[in-house]
């Protein structure tokens, strides 16, 4: 028996989906086909189908209510179907005509996909738009391989001839059931999903170089210029204060102790050239073939891959996933891009930056900030308005005055409006001036580096989607999907830090990837949970956190109706290392109505990324005030400290630790 699949997951943003007992269900194996774009036309005969008292009505072309606009996007919605599906079924429900048909692919044991008229809210529309695409205005509207076969009659007739048989026989005329535009975290994962579940995959990677010059290998941007070399040039400088510590815990040393730039970028390069290795041969090991290429489409189904030496070569695929991430932003003043360096740049950075401004509030600058302070070098950073937009608050002002008391300055409600070289060099010396953003006040500033880190911009706007139809945010560029990671071109997927309202992370982009390729190709339905998704910040003193910013909290439920539980509290490792005392700090926010649910969890403190992560598994669970009541803590740990918490916030109550 053939298998009806739901076309609801096939129309991307798709009307409110039909009553489940619209599609014969059963079972059947069925791998798709495809042949070239050709239509066999002709008007077909058959009666519009009706039932007595529902006559379905279409209006004429010169009538109709969509504007051209409307059109268009239907139009490729449809052909978007057609191509997309081996037998596509434009049908209604109650259509005897349509039952025999469907009956007849059953019976062949051929999978096809059926869109019920009747059962969406535009289907006179989309009969309309079908009967210019078709020159047929009757249901049902039968394509094979997206060769137009007509109705009832004409598909039965082709069965017949043998017609029907040899178009379902034609292999599928893409070169892969899968490309992936973009070798970062999301698309590689998804692309050995695919592999793994026995498609043909290609991945297609590829780096412009920064306007400084800079480029990396395969893995994106969390491997090259993201997480992995930022979390460890902060070891680098946890060590520096480890050192320091040292000297109370009795270890004696007489050496000059002091940072080497050099042995630390080459140690740090020299591991991620080993990822870049691992990640080739793990494609190759999988059978995707990789390509370093810059991927944009031309067609529907078609890319064109440009290489380094601007050779050209086109590749076809099924379905397609943009994974294609993020850049960093620019601020459009004058010397910006001739002199000032990106986290792109950074981290390969051959020589020490010395003296260094770093432009930004958000967890990018901050970080970039606390390591290269903890290193040894005097860092400024200029904030526009306030630090860590979307963080808890609270918390952001605590991070912030963390760094102030450890040597990094902070030039507030500045934005720099003019950088000029003063002398070249490795590191040279640059001038910087900023004018205030709540007066007319300027200031002037000289520094060795002026690290940009005010922004990301989505990869998004010179990959051709334009040519294919494909929506973004016209503000944020950045491409919209609805929850299948889908977008309005339905064979077109994208996930990680390319799409609108998500958390750019690494780890979301890759279990956004890995499911996307499941549902696609693995007959899983799981979807990408973006709820309750932990991080942490890599400052100084690290920041984790799980859940609603404790503003967020009250914006949605109501401070009334929560209660927020919090300490400071002093690890035991920074007692005798004499470090600050109550300066660390837990805060739970709880939902009363809830069952006293914790819906936000936040701690500052060494080693946030670690306790913050087995607490977001709780809160999965549906974590309670209650039920951290009632864990055991390990003692001594920072992570104790949420097993017995007992102030509330509103209760005004002193929350300074007097002793150990
Ligand atoms: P990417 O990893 O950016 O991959 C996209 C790839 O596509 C790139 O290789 C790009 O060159 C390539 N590409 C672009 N256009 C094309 C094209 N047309 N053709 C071919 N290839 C193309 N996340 C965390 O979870 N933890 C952290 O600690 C953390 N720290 C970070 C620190 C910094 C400094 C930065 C910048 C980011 C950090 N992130 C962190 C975020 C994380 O790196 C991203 O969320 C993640 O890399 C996004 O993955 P992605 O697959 O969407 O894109
Ligand atoms: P974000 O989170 O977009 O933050 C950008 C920061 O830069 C933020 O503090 C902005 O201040 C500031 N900014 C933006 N434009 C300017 C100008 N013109 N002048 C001065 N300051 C400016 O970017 P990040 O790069 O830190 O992080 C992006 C993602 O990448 C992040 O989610 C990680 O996953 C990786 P504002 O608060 O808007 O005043």
């Amino acid at each position: 028996p053939g298998r009806a699949r739901s076309d609801t997951e096939a129309l991307a943003h798709p009307p409110p989906p039909p009553p489940p007992s619209r599609a014969p269900k059963s079972a059947g194996p069925v791998k798709v086909g495809a042949v070239p774009n050709r239509r066999l036309g002709g008007v077909h005969s058959e009666p519009m189908a009706t039932l007595p008292g529902r006559r379905a009505r279409l209006s004429s072309p010169g009538t109709s209510r969509l504007s051209s606009e409307a059109r268009e996007e239907l139009r490729r919605r449809l052909q978007g179907l057609i191509e997309d599906n081996r037998v596509m079924i434009f049908s209604k429900s109650y259509c005897p005509h349509s039952t025999r048909v469907k009956e007849l692919f059953s019976s062949l044991g051929v999978e096809y996909n059926i869109l019920e008229l009747d059962q969406i809210d535009d289907g006179a529309n989309v009969q309309e738009v079908l009967s210019e695409i078709t020159n047929q205005k009757t249901v049902p509207n039968i394509f094979v391989n997206k060769v137009h076969m007509g109705g009832c009659d004409r598909t039965f007739q082709a069965h017949q001839s043998g017609l029907l048989q040899k178009l379902l026989q034609k292999e599928s005329t893409y070169d892969y059931d899968l490309i992936v535009i973009g070798g970062g975290s999301g698309g590689l994962a998804c692309a050995q999903e695919a592999a793994i579940l026995g498609k043909k995959v290609m991945v297609l990677d590829f780096v412009v170089p920064s306007p400084q010059g800079t480029s990396w290998g395969l893995g994106g941007t969390c491997v090259n210029v993201g997480c992995i070399p930022k979390k460890l040039m902060h070891q680098a400088a946890l060590l520096g204060q480890a050192l320091k510590d040292s000297r109370k815990f009795g270890w004696e040393y007489n050496q000059q102790v002091k940072h080497n730039w050099e042995i630390m970028t080459e140690a740090i390069q020299n591991h991620i050239g080993s990822l870049n290795w691992s990640y080739g041969l793990s494609l190759r090991e999988k059978s995707v073939a990789y390509v370093n290429s810059y991927g944009e489409f031309v067609e529907r189904h078609k890319i064109k891959a440009t290489n380094r030496k601007g050779q050209e070569t086109y590749y076809t695929a099924a379905k397609f996933v943009i994974a294609t991430g993020a850049r960093p932003r620019y601020l459009g003043i004058q010397g910006d891009k001739e002199y000032c360096i990106t986290s792109d740049d950074l981290f390969s950075l051959p020589y020490c930056p010395g003296k260094t401004l770093v432009v930004g509030a958000s967890y990018v600058a901050l970080e970039c900030a606390g390591f290269l302070a903890g290193v040894g070098l005097d860092v400024t950073v200029m904030v526009r308005s306030i630090l860590l937009r979307g963080f808890d608050q609270e918390m952001a002002e605590k991070v912030g005055s963390y760094m102030e008391q450890h040597g990094v300055k902070f030039l507030r409600k500045f934005i720099p409006v003019m950088v000029q070289q003063l002398e070249k060099g490795s590191p040279g010396k640059l001038k910087v001036v900023a004018k205030s953003t709540e007066g007319p006040e300027t200031i002037e500033g000289v520094y060795n580096t002026v690290l940009l880190a005010v922004g990301r911009e989505p990869s998004t706007r010179k990959i051709g989607l334009e040519k294919i139809g494909v929506k973004i945010s016209e503000k944020s560029g950045k491409i919209l999907v609805n929850d299948i990671e889908q977008t309005n071109v339905p064979h077109v997927y994208a996930v990680g830090d390319v799409l609108e309202g998500k958390l750019e992370l690494t780890p979301v982009a890759i279990q956004a990837g890995k499911l996307l390729a499941r549902r696609l190709f693995g007959g899983h339905s799981e979807k990408c949970n973006y709820i309750n998704v932990p991080t942490t910040v890599f400052t100084p003193l690290e920041y984790g956190c799980c859940g609603l910013s404790e503003e967020k909290a009250i914006e949605i439920h109501k401070k009334e109706n929560l209660e927020v539980y919090h300490t400071l509290f002093w690890p035991l490792e920074w007692t005798v290392a004499g470090r600050d005392n109550n300066t660390c700090y837990a805060k739970i926010i709880c939902n009363k109505v809830d069952n006293n649910r914790v819906i936000g969890f936040h701690i500052l403190g060494p080693n946030a990324g670690e306790v913050t992560q087995g607490f977001a598994a709780a809160m999965k669970c549906g974590l309670t005030k209650q039920l951290l009541d009632g864990t055991i803590g390990i003692h001594p740990t920072c992570g104790e400290v949420f097993t017995t918490l007992e102030i509330t916030k509103s209760s005004g109550l002193d929350i300074t630790q007097k002793g150990c």
